[in-house]
């Protein structure tokens, strides 16, 4: 099986009800890139990588398509079994793995096409037909945040992330005491996401003052350092998110006990194959984590839900998808939706999703 194309793209997607905000970022719209990828006998498989704008994350929309177009005469004619790609991938270009990402999973939607199986079977099989995910409310007023919170309760989000940071401690407080309130009793799990933006001064204040609440503390400091720093001072779990940039950072956070946990972004490993290998690091140390995006369409979120749906599911902490920040979707049938805080996984083959190409006009790039 060798790529005979490859098609880039280049989406806009506008957020619900902006902005969304985050302590590292506040998005309007999003720039989304879209992969299509051919195979000798014709068979297409989609990939995408979709940054939250360009301070959440070191990924940026438009080096992801130069970093794809700067690689993709080299991949004409490679062999798309996912281990064979990504080293052919690593002898082109060195790093990038925001953009490697987009590449891989379209190799997996395009080999399960070929074979007929979904990618979740591909990624091993045992796969839940309802995946649970999470809700995360954006930086807001302590009374929005705490309806939202009731809101999503109500629907059957089986957890909620709240998120913090960026602003006087005391608002995170009070935030996260309302939200409490509301969901107490209801067994609503909840993360505190700081998103990088606490200092650690503000993070012991944060435990200390919320020290009866159960919660865990999601990437609140913006390095490793920090993190180890709070980690014995705190009474909270520690998952960590942006900072695990690679499966060899995965390794040393869980090795060393720095972390309780992850968030985790199937483009920001490098897609779904080393998604896998981290599945089941987390699964050899029990690890609890998430399967997410940091944004974007139905291709990106079907890839996330394929692999939460074959997470152990006493660590599954939910596949988190864009969809319910996005109007529409690029399959209107099949495009991934949450019901009752959980998703369907898609019905294969590949992905189970078949993007309308006429939604993002002629390809920036072609080879
Ligand atoms: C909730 N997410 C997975 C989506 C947002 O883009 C940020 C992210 C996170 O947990 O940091
Ligand atoms: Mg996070």
């Amino acid at each position: 099986m060798k790529i005979r194309a490859i098609h880039i793209y280049a989406h806009d997607l506008p957020v619900k009800n902006p902005p969304f905000v985050v302590s590292s970022a506040t998005v309007w719209s999003l720039d989304s890139t879209l992969v299509r990828v051919v195979a000798e006998d014709g068979t297409e498989g989609w990939g995408e990588t979709c940054p939250l704008g360009g301070t959440y994350a070191e990924a940026h929309a438009a080096g992801a398509r130069t970093a794809l177009t700067a690689m993709a005469p080299g991949l004409i004619g490679a062999e798309l079994w996912p281990l064979a790609l990504h080293r052919r991938m690593d002898s082109l270009l060195n790093g990038h793995n925001y953009a490697k990402a987009a590449i891989d999973i379209a190799a997996h939607d395009l080999i399960g096409k070929r074979l007929g199986v979904r990618v979740a079977d591909l990624l091993g099989g045992g796969a839940v037909e309802r995946v649970p995910t999470y809700y995360s409310t954006g930086v807001g007023d302590p009374d929005d945040v705490a309806r939202i919170a009731k809101e999503r309760k109500a629907e059957g989000y089986p957890r909620l992330q709240v998120k913090l940071g960026g602003r006087p401690v005391q608002l995170d407080i009070e935030t996260l005491r309302k939200v409490w309130e509301v969901i107490r009793g209801s067994g609503m799990r909840l993360a505190a996401d700081g998103n990088r933006g606490w200092t650690t001064r503000d993070v012991l204040r944060l435990s200390r003052e919320c020290a009866d609440i159960p919660f865990v503390l999601e990437q609140p400091c913006d390095t490793i350092e920090e993190l180890a720093r709070i980690r014995p001072l705190v009474r909270q779990p520690i998952y960590l998110d942006e900072s695990g940039v690679s499966l060899n950072t995965v390794i040393t956070a869980a090795g060393t006990g720095l972390v309780d946990g992850f968030g985790m972004k199937v483009t920001r490993l490098g897609g779904l194959m080393r998604m896998r290998a981290f599945r089941d690091l987390c699964d050899a140390r029990n690890l609890p984590h998430t399967s997410d995006d940091a944004y974007g369409g139905d291709v990106i979120a079907a890839a996330c839900v394929h692999l939460g749906a074959t997470i152990r599911p006493d660590l599954n902490e939910g596949a988190w998808i864009a969809a319910p920040l996005i109007e529409g979707h690029y399959d209107p049938k099949a495009g991934p939706r949450v019901e009752g805080g959980h998703i369907t996984l898609p019905e294969g083959p590949g992905l189970g999703v078949t993007p309308d190409k006429d939604l993002f006009g002629d390809p920036v790039a072609s080879f």
